[in-house]
C-alpha cells in the first residue's frame, strides 16, 4: 500500500511519532522503535529544523531495521533527503509568503527526490501560533496564522487543497505553548477533504485525544516522547480510541 493511501485511509484516527534524527541515541531510538510497535504506531516522521549531524540517513535505516512502520521525512530544510525513507513529506510552507519556502527548496530538491525515487506526499504546511516564536518560524522567517483566526486557517487550508496539494499539516511548532486549538482543528476540517495532520506542543494522551477528536486525521508527538517513551502506548491509544 502506497504511504499515501495509508495517509487517507480515515476509518481510523493515525498516530505519528516524530523523532529529530539529531537528538536520540541508536540505543534510544530502537527503544522507541520498539515501544511504538507494540503500541500500534502508525507512522514515523523524520526530520528537524536544524540538524547538526548526519544523522538522518542512519535514523531512518536503524527504524526500518527493526520494524515495518512507514518512515516518512518531515524536512527541517532541503537537505534532509534521503533515499531509505518510504515518503517525503514536500512541504509547501502555505501559511507564510516566503517564496523560498513556497517554492524555492522545492526547485533545489527535486532532481535529488527524483533520482532517489521517494514517494512524494504534497503537503499544505501550516504554521499557527502555540505562544512563542518556534524554530521553524524563526528558521522560515515566515509569521505564523495567529492562534485564534479560525477562518485565516480555514481560507489557507482551502487554497492548498484547491491547488492540488494532498494533505494539510496544521503545526504549532515542536515544544509549543499551546497546540493548535481543536476549535480550528474542527473548522478546518470542515472545510477541506484531504487528510489533515496536527502537531506541535501535543505534550499529553489528553491533548493527542482533542485533537483527534475535533478533528485531526493523523495526530503527530515529537517532544513529549523524546526524554521518556515510557507514555506512548497511552498516546497511541488516546489516539486510536477517539
Ligand atoms: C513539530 O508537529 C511537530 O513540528 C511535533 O511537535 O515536538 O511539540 O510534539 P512536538
Amino acid at each position: 500500500m502506497s504511504v499515501y493511501n495509508r495517509l487517507s485511509d480515515t476509518s481510523k484516527k493515525k498516530f505519528a511519532v516524530l523523532i529529530d534524527p539529531d537528538k536520540p541515541t541508536d540505543e534510544q531510538i530502537i527503544e522507541i522503535v520498539k515501544k511504538s510497535v507494540d503500541a500500534g504506531v502508525d507512522f514515523f516522521f523524520v526530520g528537524g529544523s536544524l540538524l547538526t549531524t548526519d544523522s538522518l540517513d542512519n535514523c531512518i535505516k536503524l527504524i526500518k531495521k527493526n520494524c515495518e512502520i512507514p518512515v516518512l521525512i518531515f524536512p527541517g530544510n532541503s537537505l534532509q533527503i534521503s533515499k531509505w525513507c518510504d515518503g517525503f513529506l514536500l512541504l509547501s510552507l502555505i501559511s507564510g509568503r516566503n517564496a523560498e519556502m513556497l517554492i524555492g527548496r522545492h526547485v533545489i530538491s527535486a532532481p535529488y527526490l527524483k533520482l532517489y525515487g521517494n514517494e512524494i506526499i504534497p503537503t499544505g504546511y501550516m504554521l499557527i501560533d502555540g505562544g512563542k516564536q518556534t524554530s521553524v518560524s524563526y528558521m522560515s522567517n515566515t509569521t505564523p496564522i495567529p492562534h485564534d483566526k479560525d477562518d485565516i486557517a480555514m481560507c489557507t487550508a482551502l487554497a492548498g487543497e484547491m491547488l492540488g496539494l494532498k494533505v494539510i499539516y496544521m503545526d504549532a511548532g515542536s515544544g509549543a505553548m499551546e497546540p493548535v486549538s481543536p476549535d480550528m482543528i474542527s473548522k478546518v476540517k470542515q472545510t477541506i477533504e484531504i487528510p489533515l495532520i496536527v502537531g506541535g506542543g501535543i505534550n499529553t494522551p489528553e491533548k493527542a485525544a482533542a485533537a483527534a477528536k475535533a478533528g485531526a486525521d493523523i495526530v503527530v508527538v515529537g517532544n513529549a516522547l523524546e526524554k521518556s517513551a515510557d507514555r506512548l502506548q497511552e498516546f497511541a491509544d488516546a489516539v486510536h480510541n477517539s
